[in-house]
């Protein structure tokens, strides 16, 4: 499968058990995703990255709770408890998580004024990170994602992707769900109205 990337989305210590912002069953997918990597033309890791003052942590919000929902001027936020922080240990990829494999690891957030679920764009829907130029000059037309959380970050990134014209797959057994106010059956929806294939669900 030359002409096809693994992008595993946020396996990050913050997103499993123990975690600021734990996803039920986050650690569970790591061996499987470890299994893939051999299979790919290109293995890319993305890195959920902020800066401790960043607007999506309910704690730069005075007043504001974890998991309530504001406007940006992007439109609205859910607010998070802080996780994820530059250079902190929940900002690390999971111990467990082989990351010798990777051609590149992608990071993003890291911009205080707005929240980055896609690898692609941030929450604005126009901000690139780079990913596509990267994977245009590769020639890499196919994409398979897994990781956290199948509802944020993997819909995102699945969605702009088929938007992009890429051919994508989402492994949803390698993948695990934050659940909000049903936000996972609105991502399931959401990716398969894109053209995006669900497999393993
Ligand atoms: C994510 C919420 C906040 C994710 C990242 O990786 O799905 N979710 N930041
Ligand atoms: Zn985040």
């Amino acid at each position: 499968m030359k002409d096809t990337a693994l992008i595993v989305i946020d396996v990050q210590n913050d997103f499993c058990p123990g975690g600021a912002l734990a996803v039920p069953g986050g650690d569970e997918i790591v061996p499987g995703i470890n299994a893939l990597m051999a299979d790919f033309g290109a293995v890319i890791l993305t890195q959920d990255w902020h800066p401790a003052d960043h607007s999506s942590f309910a704690s730069n919000h005075p007043g504001k709770q974890p998991f309530e929902v504001i406007e940006m001027p992007y439109g609205p936020q859910v607010l998070w408890p802080d996780h994820c922080v530059q250079g902190s240990i929940g900002a690390d990829f999971h111990p467990d998580l082989d990351t010798t494999p990777a051609d590149l690891i992608i990071r993003k957030g890291f911009r205080p004024g707005i929240d980055s679920y896609s690898a692609f764009f941030e929450n604005d829907h126009t901000t690139p990170t780079g990913l596509h130029g990267y994977l245009q000059e590769r020639g890499l037309k196919r994409l398979v994602m897994a990781g956290l959380a199948t509802d944020f970050c993997v819909n995102f990134s699945a969605v702009d992707a088929a938007k992009l014209g890429y051919d994508v797959t989402v492994r949803l057994d390698l993948c695990r769900a934050i659940d909000l106010d049903g936000s996972l059956d609105a991502a399931l929806e959401g990716m398969r109205e894109a053209g995006v294939r669900l497999e393993g669900g």
